[in-house]
């Protein structure tokens, strides 16, 4: 029998013909996108193009759940936006049995979980943000996206992975982590080369608790907890922030885990793992654009959660460098990496941030506080 890779293209023009997609697949293409799930550009005889994706099965316990979540997510926003919003909201397409997703066994006995959804066309996508006015755009669209989500009935959505933002969980982990590299050669040469790194976190780990110590004061509600600028989709032609994609992390939580995104990724002009972290420096013009943006989008914030998010922005940027961290101690097994070193050029980057954060504290809040809405 010939040995088929598994995700040969013809392996996964199979599973794409599990869907409706309206008539065989004719390519499947691998897109290189986010650091968990796998995606793939499947095109159909018919010119029609999907998304087929992949649930990182070790990232996310209960797949069951995710996609119970994105069900009543995608079915709530078609209903508030109405039919002719389609390129402004992410569709589902149901399997050929009228299921939402496909589970397939895999060679080792353990299952793998698809989902397919309608390819936006013409649309862009972006690393970084490149002006003010994008990060403007990119800010008020999850804004938006969590007021679309106020009215979604109850029950909450599931914690898709429990703790996600628990920062305080996320440095227990990391001691772990360090622990372990301890007691082998290789992750004691993984420890070697992130010494800085490590006491580093170290000196900010009291931050940690920041927002958990203000938490009695703060609504949860239903937050995208992933906003980075390359969850959202650009119209082409006319650069307008169109659609919030990535939904697997949507759950209960704080309006300051989502500016704290914003900020970590959006507020300076470094990439996520440059190699050198100069670029890695809060713009105060970007940082201005993301808290107008993302006050004009949401509208619904309290007093107390409109102070807490500077706080937001230190407490995820801290708890990011702290996952990097932890994940190149482990030897890279969370976030997928192209070459060695990758998650440690990823934590530095967080912590330059996070000390140009600190030192312009002061600045930021009065920036946050001024912010029209
Ligand atoms: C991961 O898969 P992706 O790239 O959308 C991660 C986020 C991190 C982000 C950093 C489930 O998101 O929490 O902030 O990388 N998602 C999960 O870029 O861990
Ligand atoms: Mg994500």
């Amino acid at each position: 029998m010939k040995a088929t890779r598994r995700d040969d293209p013809e392996t996964v023009l199979r599973i794409a013909g599990r869907f409706r997609t309206g008539g065989p697949g004719t390519a499947a293409i691998e897109l290189r996108a986010g650091h968990i799930n796998d995606s793939f550009v499947v095109s159909s005889a018919a010119g029609s193009r999907f998304l087929l994706q992949r649930i990182n099965g070790h990232v996310f316990p209960n797949p069951g759940q995710v996609m119970a979540n994105i069900v009543r997510i995608t079915r709530h926003l078609e209903h508030r936006l109405g039919p002719a919003s389609a390129r402004r909201r992410l569709t589902l397409v149901p399997t050929v049995d009228g299921e939402m997703w496909r589970e397939t066994a895999t060679e080792g006995g353990s299952a793998d979980w698809w989902r397919m959804y309608e390819l936006i066309e013409d649309t862009t996508t972006e690393l970084r943000a490149s002006t003010p006015e994008q990060a403007f755009l990119a800010a008020q669209a999850f804004g938006r996206f969590e007021t679309q989500l106020v009215d979604l009935p109850s029950p909450p959505l599931h914690e898709t992975i429990p703790g996600f933002h628990d920062t305080l969980n996320r440095f227990e982990a990391f001691d772990r982590a360090l622990a372990a590299a301890r007691a082998s050669a290789a992750g004691n040469d993984r420890r070697r080369q992130a010494i800085a790194e490590i006491r580093s976190v170290a000196v900010h780990r009291d931050l940690a608790a920041r927002l958990s110590a203000a938490a009695h004061d703060l609504p949860r509600r239903t937050v995208h907890n992933d906003c980075k600028i390359s969850n959202i989709l650009f119209d082409r032609t006319t650069g307008e922030a169109l659609c919030v994609v990535d939904l697997d992390t949507t759950m209960p939580g704080l309006a300051a885990y989502d500016f704290g995104d914003m900020v970590r990724s959006m507020s300076h002009r470094a990439d996520e793992d440059a190699r050198e972290t100069s670029g890695a420096r809060v713009d105060p013009e970007l940082f201005t654009a993301l808290a107008q943006g993302y006050l004009d989008g949401s509208g619904f914030l309290t007093a107390a959660e409109r102070r807490s998010l500077v706080d937001g922005a230190l407490v995820l940027t801290l708890e990011q460098a702290v996952r990097f961290l932890t994940d190149h101690l482990d030897g890279d097994v969370y976030f997928r990496v192209e070459r060695p070193g990758q998650n440690l050029d990823r934590c530095r980057v967080q912590l330059a941030l996070l000390e140009s954060l600190l030192a312009r504290d002061g600045d930021l809040r009065r920036i946050v506080e001024g912010a029209t809405t």
